[in-house]
């Protein structure tokens, strides 16, 4: 017999011995698991039909409005706003962006289309009907994602934060952190406003977060993996265009290169109404305060430790029951 098979033994003890310490490891992985964060539930989306996309189209924002697709492209050189048949993907009027403007999100306010920039910190208003540029209003910063709830703007960046801005002056209002269970959700990308909650593409992923925009939590997640086949995502690039057909109350979902489009159905859940989760007016910020900006982090670790404190006693626990030398203990 090796001498490292008698170190090992030395180590570890006898089989009882290693049994016990696998029991309590078992039971402590075991705890440890029931009490993980769940986060939001995931819902896949119900894909009623699909149709035809611009697979040349870097699309960026995407609405739809009296039974046409109004779609924002985006890559420096072929960025442009579009008008789109739904039915057949055929574009009726579209502007080019200027070589330098890198298109972004797009919005829907009244009359006049709103569209981002990503790096320009410029947005371009349009006339709806006919495209005419009536002006431009600048920010600072970078422009994401966009859409409109009905009384102002609401804006991402790429973090984690939505922002909210007045739909005429374009002036910033306020902003809201995102999390889901307490951890941020960054990357926050093309969006719809949908009976007040904010539908927003996690950029990199086929996830759309379903967020409360007073309390920036999210309520659930749309799981949209599969919908293009593996020969169709090969030369596409990542989900991002979401839209809602106000009549139909259907979606339509897409992504930069994509070459379709799909229909799809989708549960949402209802906006918080709990005056207990500190709500944000419109307009409100709710940011955390200044010089906390690790409060969340903190917290989280305190819940952590404090999970691992009870892991501990609970262990121990266990291992004085099964251990001789605990019973003894007991015994006097
Ligand atoms: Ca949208």
């Amino acid at each position: 017999m090796s001498g490292g098979f008698r170190r090992r033994k030395k180590c570890y003890g006898s089989g009882v011995m290693q049994r016990r310490w696998l029991g309590v490891f078992v039971l402590a992985g075991s705890l440890s698991a029931s009490t993980a964060r769940a986060g939001a539930p995931s819902v896949a989306p119900r894909v009623l039909a699909e149709y035809p996309h611009d697979a040349g189209a870097f699309t960026q924002g995407l609405v739809h409005h009296d039974g046409w697709f109004y779609e924002s492209t985006g890559l420096r050189g072929s960025s442009s706003l579009r008008r789109v048949a739904p039915a057949t993907g055929a574009v009726d009027i579209s502007v080019a962006l200027a070589q330098t403007e890198f298109g972004e999100g797009l919005a829907l306010v009244g009359d006049r289309l709103i569209q981002l920039t990503w790096q320009e910190e410029v947005a371009h208003v349009y006339r709806l009907e006919s495209f005419e540029p009536l002006t431009d209003h600048e920010y600072t910063g970078e422009g994401w994602g966009l859409c409109f709830d009905g009384l102002q703007l609401i804006m991402t960046d790429g973090s984690d934060q939505l922002s909210f801005r007045d739909p005429e002056s374009f002036a910033l209002l306020g902003s809201q952190r995102v999390s889901d269970d307490g951890v941020p959700v960054e990357q926050l990308n093309e969006l719809e406003c949908v009976d007040g909650l904010v539908l927003a593409n996690v950029w990199m992923t086929d996830r759309i977060a379903v967020i409360d925009p007073r309390t920036g939590r999210v309520l659930q997640w749309v799981d949209a993996r599969g919908l293009l086949t593996e020969e169709e995502a090969a030369s596409a690039d990542v989900l991002n265009g979401i839209a809602r057909d106000a009549t139909s109350g259907h979606f339509y979902v897409t992504g930069k290169l994509w070459p379709k489009l799909f229909e799809v159905e989708l549960e949402l859940p209802r906006a918080a109404s709990n005056p207990e989760q500190e709500p944000a007016p419109p307009g409100r910020t709710s940011e955390r305060p200044r010089g906390c900006a690790m409060c969340s982090v903190a917290q989280r670790s305190s819940q952590n430790l404090l999970g691992a404190g009870w892991l501990l006693v609970l262990s121990l626990v266990v291992w004085r029951r099964l251990s001789p030398g605990g019973a003894r203990f007991r015994a006097g």
